[in-house]
């Protein structure tokens, strides 16, 4: 409609000045076409990665600790900036003890967060337990932010009676209804969509949502689709891409050959941030002007997190096999997070080494005795596994879950009964 208007317009404006159509040369116009708004060249150039600067790498906190920039200070109180440290500390502590545990046998599977601290919990505390989060399951520092406990996170991992997912899934698989963090699934990506349509769900609410993934899972064809989305229906979801540099043995740049993933945002039409990963404070930041830009324009928002998956992928695998110990030690000690964030506490005498041990044995302890507890507990009843399938329980299900029970019943010195409620 506003085309043909357009071109009638410029047709009526000929013939009143008297200009014949030869001379209507179309590069004297701007271009109408209704699929881009871009000036014509007459300069044959493909545009390629030489056309663009990379993305910079926003920072507040330096390797020391000090804060580059005094405007950027987000002056956070000595209790947020404290509950910070302790929540990217205990998640350490708790991947110790949850590796070595799986090592042993005592769970079926585990993932550590190392080198990923700043990410979660920076962006966790710029928000709050309102706004709904979708995770890929590399983000346990989120929940413990918003308070997860640990019974609930070691009851998740040992699949007992307690687990609010009846141990169906495999461990680090949480999720809570009471928190808004939307239960993990294993297939990567699924959630981003899910996330665009949940955001979609909440528009004008003052909530915002908040979509995890790592730089591998959005090779996904899902992950076009949900900033496709996002971006046509104006969605108010925050996308937060890890990006650390592995998608189990596949390195960054075998997963792409463009700027990242920050870089492919301008292109969805969505604002974009890249941000120093492993500080916490311009991690807050950014999340928190997302949240901001979000929620006042009803829009997505993409922030990419430069980090680098200090551990193995799980424990499935051995990082060994393709990549060096050296690359492993310099993250680990030159660039690792939670020195980083303890120097600007210290720094700001807000920590020392006397508070940090009381801390870490505090943390120990909890941690230790919550997995003691979990592993006590019995597993959910075997029934279970026919339950939540459907709302309602089909007939062919009852049936199967009858012809089970007269089986287990038979055979029963052959089952581990006795580790399952009754
Ligand atoms: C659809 C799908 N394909 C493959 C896998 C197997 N898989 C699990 S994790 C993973 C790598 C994901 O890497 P990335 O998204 O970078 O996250 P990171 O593990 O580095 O945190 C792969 C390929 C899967 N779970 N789902």
């Amino acid at each position: 409609m506003a085309l043909s208007k357009n071109v009638c317009v410029l047709f009526k404006r000929c013939f009143q000045n008297k200009l014949s159509f030869k001379y209507l040369s179309t590069h004297s116009q701007p271009p109408i076409f209704p699929g881009a708004k871009a000036e014509w060249t007459q300069k044959l150039e493909f545009t390629g990665t030489h056309s663009y600067s990379p993305l910079p790498i926003y920072q507040v906190l330096d390797q020391q600790g000090q804060i580059i920039d005094a405007s950027e200070d987000p002056k956070l109180n000595s209790n947020i900036l404290e509950k910070m440290y302790k929540d990217m500390t205990l998640l350490n502590v708790l991947d110790k003890i949850l590796y070595e545990s799986q090592r042993q046998g005592r769970i079926s599977f585990y993932m550590t967060n190392y080198g990923e601290e700043a990410a979660h919990i920076g962006s966790a505390a710029a928000l709050t337990t309102n706004d709904v989060v979708y995770g890929q399951y590399r983000e346990v520092g989120v929940l413990l932010w918003r308070g997860f406990t640990l019974p609930e996170l070691m009851n998740q991992c040992y699949g007992n009676a307690e687990d609010k997912g009846k141990g169906r899934q495999m461990p680090v698989h949480y999720g809570s209804k009471n928190l808004n963090f939307v239960t993990i699934s294993s297939p990567l990506t699924t959630q981003m969509p899910q996330a665009a349509g949940a955001a979609y769900a909440l528009k004008g609410k003052n909530r915002v949502v908040i979509c995890y993934f790592g730089e591998g899972a959005a090779s996904e064809g899902d992950a076009h689709a949900a900033l496709n989305f996002a971006a046509t229906l104006d969605c108010p979801v925050i996308f937060f891409c890890r990006n650390n540099g592995y998608a189990i043995s596949t390195p960054a740049n075998e997963q792409y050959r463009g700027d990242g993933i920050g870089g492919r945002g301008p292109g969805y039409g969505i604002n974009t941030l890249r941000v120093d990963g492993n500080d916490p404070l311009a991690v807050y930041n950014a999340t928190r002007k997302a949240k901001e830009y979000a929620i006042t324009e009803s829009k997505p928002v993409l922030i990419e997190a430069m980090t680098y998956r200090v551990g193995h992928h799980s424990t499935s695998d051995d990082s060994s096999a393709y990549r060096s110990k050296e690359e492993v030690d310099h993250w680990s000690t030159n660039q690792n997070p939670v020195n980083r964030f303890r120097m600007y506490l210290q720094n700001n005498n807000l920590w020392n080494d006397e508070l940090e041990k009381k801390w870490l044995a505090e943390a120990r302890k909890n941690v230790i005795s919550a997995f003691e507890e979990a592993e006590k507990r019995p597993k959910p009843n075997w029934s279970e596994m026919f339950k939540d399938v459907y709302e309602t329980m089909p007939d062919y299900l009852v049936k199967q879950m009858e012809s089970m029970q007269k089986h287990v019943e038979q055979y029963k010195e052959h089952y581990p009964v006795k580790n399952y409620s009754k």
